[in-house]
């Protein structure tokens, strides 16, 4: 093992002492009287940064709070640890890499060696062998084996080459090649690729295989499973037109039988949830075209730039995570949700799910130690309106303190005449409901309007309370662009970070995933051959006994 940095935990912090004796009085705070008190909440309490604004003035906090953990966040090592990640340095510990992500957006002329190479170097040599490639798909020179061009692309990938590139094409489809669908196959369970291939043909499709590994079983099984399903319908000698690889393993790409000539590579210090920007992110320029990726990739490269200089007071990222964290180890919140008014940012939460509690969910510090405070809350959420009719309901009126992260664009990416406006109004009209909520005396004042009967009242005034003082987020950007969403995902990778110092883990591993990696291998073997019981539980031999009765 590396050495490791130490530094005092979180809890033994002075700021973290007296915070606690602040949180005892500002847990009584009512946000309605904040606002109330102070006209100048939000422009006190927002900050902008890449084209993005963060209005954070709906939180229960005010400047003497925010202060105190911009002091946490010093005493915890914040800035140091970010200029070590940008510097290259091999903060992920428990794998001796660097976390490298923003040297994937970082302009040509930058210089970062990494173990004597300049990886900028090889990222704009990747970068540029992708433009030609995408280019030739998109303009349909690059043909399948008719001679017809390129219709169908199909990413078969799962969590990191999976999640960013169906999201962001997802985000981005306003951009979109109006000839090029883009398709996900993600699930080992083959109704999500025999779906698929019901509706593509072969003589017009594309299959990307996306492992930084090039080992994962889903992804391997679903990707022999296409070439068995392309050879049947065509020869060996097409597959070259048809199946390209986006890995850090040639050697694996080689033996599966794609030529390295049709292998994008990327490196060991993108973690597979901060890979979008490397060559794994080849749908999402198929579908945009490179300029737009590259519109996207500067979009993250000015959220790195902001949070790379900007000072912690008014830097976004740095503000996101410590809002997070007084809420996740002041007020206990267990989870946030993340409600997107954009319909394009429908995978958004999901992705979020992965990048925070992929890279958070952690109970030791770096040193192996346990932690003594909760870390990463679960992540979820849905689009608006959506998320209104269904769960909204908790989130007023539950016995929990959900924070909300609203995220809504000025302008929308459609011409469809009033839908934006009335998009926009729910968003907001949530956000100041979640923070005024309503008082007894208002419901009572409404239902006498409603001429009610006094008894009547007495009965239904509790349940149309609302308690508010429920907090949010609102991140508003101009319109839903490559570049601010570049900018919205390096905001939130950027929050993992200042979080993951905070709590003192190693945002940059995941053994939890990989240990799922290798659970169902001697369960699959029992399910085809002999079975092991003295390897489980009566529940575990119940349940394959069943299946291999039923086979
Ligand atoms: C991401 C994780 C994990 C990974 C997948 C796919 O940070 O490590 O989600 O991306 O397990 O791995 P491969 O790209 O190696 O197939």
């Amino acid at each position: 093992m590396p050495a490791i940095m130490h530094r005092p935990a979180l809890t033994t912090t002075a700021a973290y002492q007296t915070l606690k004796h602040h949180y005892d009085v500002a847990k009584n705070w009512q946000l309605r009287s904040l606002f109330a008190s102070n006209p100048q909440r939000f422009f006190e309490l927002s900050a902008e940064a890449a084209g993005l604004l963060l209005d954070y003035s709906k939180n229960r906090l005010d400047g003497a709070t925010m202060a105190l953990l911009f002091a946490l966040a010093r005493e915890c090592g914040v800035e140091p640890r970010r200029d070590a990640m940008f510097a290259g340095e091999k903060i992920n510990v428990t794998e001796q890499r660097p976390a490298l992500h923003t040297a994937l957006r970082a302009p040509r002329s930058t210089v970062l060696e990494v173990d004597g190479e300049d990886v900028v170097k090889d990222v704009h040599a990747v970068l540029d062998r992708m433009e030609i490639f995408t280019e030739r798909i998109r303009s349909g020179q690059w043909t399948g084996f008719s001679g017809k061009a390129i219709t169908d692309v199909v990413n078969i990938g799962i969590g990191g080459s999976y999640l960013g590139p169906k999201m962001a094409c997802q985000a981005l489809r306003a951009f979109s090649h109006p000839r090029l669908t883009m398709h996900f196959v993600s699930n080992v369970d083959g109704h999500d690729l025999d779906a698929l291939l019901q509706k593509v043909d072969p003589a017009t499709t594309l299959f990307i295989i996306a492992s930084k590994t090039f080992t994962t079983l889903e992804t391997m099984m679903n990707a022999q499973s296409a070439r068995k399903w392309f050879l049947s319908r065509s020869t060996a000698a097409n597959l070259p037109r048809h199946f390209v690889a986006i890995s850090t393993n040639t050697e694996g790409v080689k033996a599966f039988g794609i030529d390295p000539e049709n292998m994008f590579p990327f490196w060991d210090w993108v973690g597979g949830r901060y890979s979008i920007w490397s060559a794994i992110g080849v749908s999402v320029a198929l579908a945009i075209g490179f300029e737009h990726f590259r519109q996207f990739l500067a979009g993250a490269h000015a959220m790195d730039q902001h949070f790379r200089t900007a000072p912690l007071e008014q830097n976004m990222p740095v503000i996101l995570a410590l809002v997070g964290v007084w809420y996740r180890n002041f007020f206990n919140s267990t989870s946030i949700s993340i409600a997107p008014y954009h319909q394009d940012l429908l995978h958004f939460p999901g992705y979020l799910q992965q990048l925070e509690m992929e890279s958070n969910g952690k109970q030791v510090a770096i040193d192996g130690t346990p932690l003594p405070v909760a870390s990463c809350p679960v992540i979820w959420g849905d689009v608006g309106t959506n998320g209104q009719h269904a769960y909204f309901q908790l989130l007023h009126q539950g016995t929990d303190l959900i924070p909300v992260d609203f995220i809504a664009a000025v302008k929308p990416n459609h011409s469809l005449e009033g839908h934006h406006a009335a998009l926009l109004a729910n968003c907001f009209a949530q956000s100041e409901a979640f923070m005024r909520g309503k008082t007894a005396d208002e419901v009572r004042a409404d239902l006498q309007a409603e001429g009610m009967t006094q008894s009547d009242i007495d009965a239904l005034v509790p349940h149309k309370t609302f308690p508010g003082n429920r907090p949010s987020n609102t991140i508003l950007m101009k319109a839903l662009m490559p570049a601010t969403l570049g900018a919205l995902i390096a905001l939130y990778e950027h929050k993992v970070l200042v979080q993951g110092t905070l709590w003192n883990v190693n945002s940059f591993d995941q053994w939890g995933v990989e240990l799922g990696k290798v659970l169902a291998k001697t369960i699959q073997s029992e399910l085809t051959g002999a079975p092991h019981p003295e390897l489980h539980d009566s529940s575990t031999n119940g349940l394959i006994a069943r299946v291999k009765a039923a086979m």
